[in-house]
């Protein structure tokens, strides 16, 4: 009942899903994302180099949300070693190129780790948002 009290549709309904896909998702060998690093299935790819690539995100959670991946597999942050190091930085560097032409007043980064964290995708990746004012703290 408590969770009613404040229901507000969309938001519950966004929300509900997102945590329902990461209950259900695990690590696998190959993700929907290595294929969209080989082009197997196409997404909306903002900046591609040979070490990371940045795409819309399909589900758009603000007026800006895209995703920047290593090309390298690396399941989730938790999975990130001192030999990763580079490949870190080039993403947190990359996303911040991407993010200031695109949301010169501000936006946020997000890492989500595992189950409670709401990962959904084995495959790490930096969500960038922006495009608005955002709040917190997120749910
Ligand atoms: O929940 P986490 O942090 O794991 O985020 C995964 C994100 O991947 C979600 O925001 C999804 O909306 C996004 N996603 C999932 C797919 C996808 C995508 N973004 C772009 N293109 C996509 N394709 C083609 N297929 C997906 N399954």
């Amino acid at each position: 009942v408590t969770r009613f009290i404040n229901f507000k549709p969309n938001t519950f309904v966004a929300m509900s899903s997102e945590v329902d896909k990461a209950q259900s998702a695990y690590k696998s060998k190959s993700t929907i994302f290595d294929k969209i690093i080989s082009k197997e299935i196409p997404a909306d790819i903002i900046f591609e180099n040979e070490k990371c690539m940045a795409f819309n995100d399909v589900n758009p959670q603000a007026p800006v949300h895209f995703l920047v991946i290593p090309k390298k597999q690396i399941p989730m942050l938790d999975d990130a070693s001192e030999g990763d190091q580079s490949i870190l930085g080039e993403l947190l560097l990359t996303a911040k190129t991407l993010a200031k032409q695109r949301c010169p007043d501000g936006y946020r980064l997000v890492i989500n780790n595992g189950k409670q964290g709401c990962q959904s995708v084995y495959h790490l990746h930096i969500h960038i948002i922006g495009g608005r004012q955002l709040n917190w703290p997120p749910g």
